[in-house]
């Protein structure tokens, strides 16, 4: 079977402590150098800052009784900090969890139970989510902290663990070394994605698996000039391309990003003309605002020269129409999953195919297999995507059986996702076999919505699926439903959306609508024939 390669050449990836890796500062910033500024407040935070308070962060954690190996979530909305509290756990040899900040006090418990973290970091308009989720898992309230400076109803501010400012750098605690196994087993963060099936899991990213993405995707770079330019961090933080761009690859390469908290096209445009962006990583519906919206002519945009498009299909005539319209730019796309630490393949700048993913990073291995038969898939034929190489994830947190469904005993990682590749080694994806909905980027997962809709005394068998919203690109979620007969009771779509909505973050909302019918298709094992519920549509 054909095993591709990607054509540039494989990196050398140190077995480190992210942090170390992170605060290595190759390209030799000043302390003074402002890593991250907010879009709205103008509030900075230098390199320097960054260093000093993830350490002093990392010792008040360790008084807090937080050791190596302990899990520390952050909730909360893009913030110019957001990625202190992180490092200052990685640090220590801790785990960071990152949770959406749209999540119900529900779903935040079942990322809290599922992770075991002990320590929670929030936004104070989250706290009474935080602590109604803390709550349901009896995780104490002296546990929660909040961003920002202030006490708010008795919660403190994690810098309020803070030893004082002139502590002696002997005094912080020491970064804890990993070296070769240790920086490849130990794991830094887990990340939520339902992957191919199911509801959601908790991915188990370790030090090396992070740094090697970054490497990567630096290999990915080369001849473009990412020093003092700005970048525009749109992505949600808590998602692993936020993580992974505007983080990892951000203060390693000494990049000034500004932070938008909360995405809107205004708020968008303007700190792109104010800030005189370069960068911006996005995906496909900002891209389409930017294309389509007339509201983007009222502002000054030249000085984007870079545009990506990830995390979500980006058709060749949306790439197309935003190069026409800015033709100054350059444009790529790039395809990550969360149990790929970030991406496996990506475009170059110079040289866009449109429509294509682009070519693979280095230092993997891709394998395209054809699901039915199990036979790869030579150039220009379908297959799944399968993966080997040092971004794939350790493995799904307490949970054998779906790391083993996923992973299989020679490495390669199943994405779900089915491509072709071209001579010339672009890939495009062009179908998906797995459940997996992506509204604008964002994971839904149906077995999450399907196992909320049987909950429902009036559903008596349910089946969520997506459909296409090409005014706004991207898919939205839809449910098939087979009412429970009940006298006198009725039940329409709007109940069923209006239900769903209070129990769900707002992304998994169905949107796509709902369609009553008669029975379910399904598998003689009772699986959901999903192809089959799609030719329904
Ligand atoms: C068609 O989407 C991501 C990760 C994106 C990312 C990460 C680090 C982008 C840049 C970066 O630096 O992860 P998940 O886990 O949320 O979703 C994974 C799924 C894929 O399996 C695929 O179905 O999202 C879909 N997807 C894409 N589909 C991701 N990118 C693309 C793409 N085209 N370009």
């Amino acid at each position: 079977m054909t095993i591709y390669k990607s054509p540039i050449p494989d990196q050398v990836i140190p077995q480190i402590n992210v942090y170390s890796f992170v605060a290595s500062n190759p390209n030799n910033i000043k302390d003074s150098y402002p890593i991250f500024i907010d879009a709205l407040t103008g509030r900075v935070v230098t390199f320097g800052e960054w260093k000093r308070d993830t350490r002093r962060w990392a010792t008040g954690l360790q008084s807090l009784g937080f050791k190596r190996g302990d899990v520390l979530a952050l909730f909360s909305f893009n913030q110019v900090d957001y990625s202190i509290p992180m490092f200052g756990s990685l640090l220590l040899g801790g785990i960071a969890t990152t949770v959406n900040p749209g999540y119900t006090a529900n779903e935040l418990a079942y990322h809290l139970e599922d992770s075991g973290a002990s320590i929670i970091v929030t936004h104070p308009e989250l706290l009474p989510v935080a602590i109604e989720g803390a709550k349901k898992v009896g995780l104490p309230l002296s546990k929660i902290f909040l961003y920002g400076n202030k006490e708010v109803d008795g919660f403190k501010p994690y810098s309020a663990t803070f030893p004082p400012e002139n502590t002696v750098e002997d005094l912080l605690a020491p970064v804890a070394e990993l070296k070769g196994k240790d920086a490849t087993e130990t794991i830094a963060l887990i990340c939520y994605s339902s992957g191919t099936t199911g509801k959601s899991k908790g991915v188990e990213l370790t030090h090396f698996n992070l740094i090697s993405n970054i490497m990567l995707i630096i290999a990915m770079e080369r001849g473009i000039d990412i020093q003092g330019v700005a970048f525009l961090d749109v992505v949600p933080m808590y998602h692993i391309y936020g993580i992974q761009f505007h983080i990892i690859h951000g203060i390693y390469n000494g990049s000034k990003t500004v932070v938008l908290q909360k995405y809107s096209p205004v708020d968008f445009l303007k700190a792109i003309q104010e800030y005189k962006i370069a960068f911006l990583n996005l995906v496909p519906p900002q891209i389409l605002m930017l294309v389509k919206a007339p509201i983007v002519d009222q502002y000054d945009l030249s000085s984007v020269r870079f545009v990506m498009s990830a995390a979500a299909p980006c058709s060749r005539e949306l790439s197309m129409g935003l190069l026409k319209k800015f033709p100054r730019i350059q444009f790529r796309q790039a395809y990550g999953m969360t149990e790929l630490s970030g991406v496996s393949h990506m475009g170059l700048y110079h040289k866009v195919i449109h429509g294509s993913i682009g070519y693979m990073v280095p230092n993997q291995e891709v394998r395209l297999v054809d699901p039915e038969t199990g036979k790869g898939a030579g150039v220009g034929e379908c297959g799944e995507v399968w993966v080997r190489g040092p971004n794939v994830m350790k493995g799904y947190r307490n949970n054998v059986k779906g790391t083993k469904e996923t992973i299989d005993s020679e490495g390669w990682l199943r994405t779900g996702d089915i491509a072709i590749v071209d001579k010339d080694e672009n890939f495009y994806i062009v179908d998906r076999l797995k459940e997996l909905i992506k509204y604008k980027g964002f994971q839904v997962a149906p077995a999450e919505l399907e196992a909320l809709l049987l909950d429902h005394p009036l559903v008596l068998d349910a089946a969520v699926t997506s459909v296409e919203d090409k005014e706004q690109a991207t898919e939205v979620p839809l449910a098939f439903v087979v009412k429970a007969p009940r006298e006198g009771q009725a039940l329409t779509e709007k109940d069923i959306q209006d239900y769903v909505a209070s129990k769900v973050a707002g992304h998994k909302k169905l949107r796509g609508g709902v369609r009553f019918i008669e029975a379910i298709p399904k598998s003689v094992s009772g699986k959901i024939l999903r192809r089959e519920l799609r030719l329904l549509l």
